[in-house]
Formats: C-alpha cells, sequence, structure tokens
C-alpha cells in the first residue's frame, strides 16, 4: 500500500471552537501518524498561495479573510492512501452533505465554516505540505503501534 503524506489545517473555526484536539484526535485515532505540526496564523500571502486554485470565484475574498481571521493549527499525518483517508474523515466540503460520523457531518453546518483542511491529491498534498513546513521541520519516526495498524509496515 502507497505511504503517503498529506497536509491538514485545522481551519480559524475549529482553533476558535476548542475543536482541534478533537480533530487531531480523530484522525491519530484512524491510524494516521503526525510528522509535523505547528499553530499559525496564516497572511494574506501565504493564502493567496494555498488557495491560487479559488483566485477569481465569488467566494474567494470571504475565503482569505476568514482563514486568515484567526490562528489555524496545520499538521502533516503519513499513512497508507493517507490522501483518501482524511479526505473520508473530513466528509464532504458541505458540512450539510457530509456524512454522520465525518469531521465536518458531526461538528459543522457550513460551507464557509468547515473546520478542516485536507489535500485533495497526493500532488496537492506536496505542494502544500511544502507551503507550511520546511523539510527540516517534518520527524521521520517509527511508532511501534505500526504493525497493529499497517499490515506492511
Ligand atoms: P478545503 O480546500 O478547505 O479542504 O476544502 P475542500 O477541498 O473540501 O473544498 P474546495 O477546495 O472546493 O474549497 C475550498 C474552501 O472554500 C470554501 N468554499 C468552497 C466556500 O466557502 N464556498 C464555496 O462555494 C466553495 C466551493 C470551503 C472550502
Amino acid at each position: 500500500m502507497e505511504v503517503q503524506r498529506t497536509l491538514v489545517l485545522v481551519k480559524p473555526d475549529g482553533v476558535q471552537r476548542g475543536l482541534s484536539g478533537a480533530i487531531l484526535a480523530r484522525l491519530e485515532a484512524r491510524g494516521l501518524k503526525l510528522v509535523g505540526l505547528k499553530l499559525l496564523q496564516m497572511d494574506r500571502e501565504l493564502a493567496a498561495r494555498h488557495y491560487a486554485e479559488h483566485q477569481g470565484k465569488p467566494f474567494y475574498k470571504g475565503l482569505v479573510k476568514f482563514i486568515t481571521s484567526a490562528p489555524i493549527v496545520a499538521a502533516v499525518l503519513e499513512g497508507p492512501r493517507a490522501v483518501e483517508a482524511v479526505r473520508s474523515a473530513m466528509g464532504k466540503t458541505n458540512p450539510t452533505e457530509a456524512a454522520p460520523g465525518t469531521i465536518r457531518g458531526d461538528l459543522a453546518l457550513e460551507m464557509g465554516r468547515n473546520l478542516i483542511h485536507g489535500s485533495d491529491s497526493p500532488e496537492s498534498a506536496a505542494r502544500e505540505v511544502a507551503l507550511f513546513f520546511k523539510a527540516s521541520e517534518l520527524v521521520a519516526w517509527r511508532r511501534d503501534a505500526d504493525p497493529w495498524i499497517i499490515e506492511k509496515p
């Protein structure tokens, strides 16, 4: 199984609501391994780079205003098909359509306050991880529980 790394952001609504730990706990409990973690407040430049694909869309200005409005937690998670594992744990972008049991389906109501970002492909993950973390800030470590989570670690 392909081991991947993916970028997760607990957005300002998650940090302000005190849900950073609860959100990361769900991803850790699923078996994803933390290899990078920090609290920061995004500036407009970082927001523009992160959301470059949405520039010009009607929701773009509000999105940048929101994402820069308070601190976020940035994390890099590693595991077999980690990109898809995080996306399925997050649920659909619009929380009212997200299935119960997902982070958005259980904890959020609106698209513009959907708590979490997760990279949508391995290519986006590589680009996004590099936006938020230097190589020296990522920690490659051996987790003793791996054989109990991953069939062929
Ligand atoms: P992110 O990128 O935050 O993980 O969300 P998704 O990958 O699930 O969704 P996205 O890239 O399509 O949207 C990015 C971000 O913009 C907000 N948004 C999106 C919004 O406020 N209104 C909209 O109509 C859309 C499409 C929500 C997530």
